[in-house]
């Protein structure tokens, strides 16, 4: 690395790197500069290995192939790369549901102890969208119909995804024309890569549509699921302080990390956390108690729910081992870079893969199912204690941050007194100009946080509600803006607003799933004002993304007519064609696009004229 390169914004960021090289340990940041000069084809998107004819990659300069081997042209081939993305951001997501679609039937069933349904309010709310029968009937009975009604969202008994029905009017009528309802959502996601083999769709336009019927079976399908099931199962978030950053490792108590998105697994480590006879054990073998702690979404879904604290995000999650102070790490799946296992074997911490369709290298499996969970959860912690002993130097660079998490779409309207007319207002009186989601991950391309927090600060200075998700949450909880007193860092429409309701003017609003409560906060804003989410002051950005799940998360969000701001290019701009669609063709389909911008100050001022054009054509402020 240079030098003069900078890493991160956030200090513990900084120290634990420096620490890290002192140990010898290789980090994200490494492997990259490793990399240097990435690959140009695939960069444009101009490679591809479909078949075995090629591999093959077109000329961007146009002196060498213009086609692969099968003749495929620079927007076939850049148009199928990007709905492979799609498709696998959709799977991801959409098969994390389906784990807790499980879990719902096991408990209907009797057979996941441990679990419950916590929120029998959600799970009638839901039964009742699925056309469950809800009367007179017991909650385990209708829990079983409803996961069972959600498998059929799942594949092609249906014509279109169930809560499909949640999008405005307007909206789904915008669907249904241009033709990308989501039928069902393995199904989209199947056709999709079927669509993308050698020899079938080769027409970029129409894999294009195809890419957004599929993120659209996710937005309004996979990840709606993820979220409201595991509402009913753990309980619809509500505002909670909690702590956030490197600090929240404890020198005296047992640090448990847990990582990954799904809270099947987090919920019942957290549970063990609290059982009497551990923290009995823990004593005896002389630690002060039992910590957890989060990194990425899994930890989000706890801070949502229980105000567990988050020790970082995605680039934290290597550094975060630096500390030495992590007795065990347990992980689920998706964003767990497979350095960790190595990261882990210069330092005392037991790492744990719990998934069957996860496994990692240096990581002890300990599968977690429904039935058997509660019992596992026990004993791995009790191994955790165990490895405390183990413990050498300690290494806790800095002193936790305060911050407040657990916006639910629910608690926000509970805030504001039981609808949303006051945000309403505040929007057409001007004093919030709009607001805005801001989503997504970290990137070694990028200095780390420093896209998220620099944008956040731009638009609350200028009026404009935030509110964010997955690790964007974590960089703007660090940079202080989660607590009630950041309304001095908003502008003074903004900050008169947060400031009678109480509430910071950066709202968390949960994991990368839980992006569906903007899909379903945006679809009220519209039918309270009786226009389609289109025609909103809103906008969604994901100033440091990396991952295919973030693709598909920028697609369904533009597919349902939110402008999509992204940091890092996506690989498409081997093809004009495709670059001209996302950033201004798909206009006049869906009523949004996509603005590409790396500069996050730059990104505000695009993002504020967004809003400003959407405040105009709503007539507000005339
Ligand atoms: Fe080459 Fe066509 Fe095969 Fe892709 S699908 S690797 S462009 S021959
Ligand atoms: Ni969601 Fe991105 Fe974090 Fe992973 S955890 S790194 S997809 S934002
Ligand atoms: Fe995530």
């Amino acid at each position: 690395l240079t030098p003069d390169k900078q890493i991160s914004i956030t200090s513990d960021g900084i120290k634990l790197l420096k620490k890290a090289k002192e140990d010898n340990i290789e980090t994200v940041w490494d492997r990259h500069d490793a990399q240097q000069p990435q690959c140009g084809f695939c960069e444009m998107g101009l490679s591809c290995r479909i078949c075995i004819m090629g591999p093959c990659r077109i000329d961007p300069f146009g002196e060498g192939p213009q086609t692969g081997v099968c003749g495929a042209d620079a927007d076939i081939i850049v148009a199928r790369n990007l709905c492979r993305m799609i498709a696998a951001g959709a799977a991801a997501h959409s098969d994390h549901g389906r784990d807790l679609v499980e879990v719902l039937e096991a408990i209907s069933e009797g057979k996941a102890p441990g679990y419950k349904i916590r929120d029998e309010a959600k799970l009638k709310l839901l039964a009742g969208e699925y056309g469950v029968e809800t009367k007179d009937r017991d909650a385990l009975s209708i829990a079983g119909d409803l996961a069972h009604s959600m498998m059929e969202d799942y594949g092609m008994r249906r014509k279109k995804v169930n809560l499909v029905s949640r999008a405005p009017i307007q909206r789904q009528k915008v669907w249904e024309k241009v033709g990308i309802t989501p039928r069902g959502i393995d199904r989209e996601t199947s056709e999709m890569m079927h669509r993308t083999h050698m020899g079938v769709d080769n027409n970029w336009q129409s894999l294009l549509l195809q890419g957004l019927r599929n993120a659209l079976s996710d937005g309004w399908g996979g990840s709606m699921i993820a979220t409201e099931v595991s509402d009913i199962l753990f309980g619809v978030p509500s505002p909670k302080p909690t702590m956030v950053n490197a600090g929240v490792l404890k020198e005296d108590q047992v640090n448990i990390v847990v990582h990954g998105h799904n809270p099947v697994v987090s919920e019942m480590i957290s549970l063990a956390c609290q059982s009497p006879e551990l923290l009995e054990k823990a004593k005896k073998l002389g630690a002060n108690g039992i910590n957890i702690a989060g990194v990425c979404c899994t930890g989000n879904e706890l801070l949502m729910r229980r105000g567990i604290q988050m020790a970082g995000n995605h680039l934290m999650t290597e550094l975060i081992l630096s500390t030495g102070a992590v007795d065990m790490m347990i992980v689920d799946y998706q964003c767990i870079m497979p350095s960790i296992g190595k990261v882990a074997s210069s330092y005392h911490t037991r790492m744990i893969s719990t998934s069957d369709k996860a496994k990692f290298p240096g990581m002890e499996h300990h599968e977690f199912h429904p039935d058997n969970a509660q019992k596992k959860a026990m004993t791995i912690v009790e191994m955790a204690i165990e490895n405390f002993a183990n413990r050498k130097e300690l290494f806790i660079p800095v002193k936790p941050q305060e911050a407040v998490g657990g916006f639910s779409v629910e608690t926000i309207i509970n805030a504001l007194g039981g609808t949303a007319d006051p945000l309403i207002d505040a929007i057409k009186q001007g004093k919030i100009r709009g607001a805005v989601g801001i989503v997504g991950c970290n990137n070694p391309k990028i200095t780390h946080d420093y896209g998220h927090v620099t944008l956040t600060r731009r638009l609350i200075e200028n009026d404009i509600l935030v509110v964010d998700t997955g690790c964007v949450s974590v960089a703007n909880a660090k940079a202080g803006f989660k607590v009630p007193s950041a309304i001095e860092m908003a502008g003074p429409g903004l900050k008169e607003i947060c400031g009678a309701l109480g509430i910071p003017p950066v709202l968390h609003l949960g994991s990368c799933v839980d992006n569906v409560r903007i899909l379903v906060l945006v679809s009220a804003l519209a039918n309270a004002l009786g226009v389609d989410i289109s025609d909103l002051p809103v906008a969604g950005s994901a100033p440091e993304w990396y991952s295919e799940k973030a693709v598909t998360i920028g697609v369904y969000c533009v597919a349902s007519g939110i402008t999509t701001h992204l940091g890092p290019m996506p690989p498409v701009t081997g093809s004009k064609n495709i670059v001209e669609l996302l950033t201004s063709g798909l206009d006049d389909v869906v009523g949004a696009t996509f603005k590409v911008e790396p500069d996050p100050e730059k990104a505000a001022l695009l993002i504020r004229h967004h809003i400003e054009k959407k405040r105009a054509g709503l007539g507000l402020d005339a």
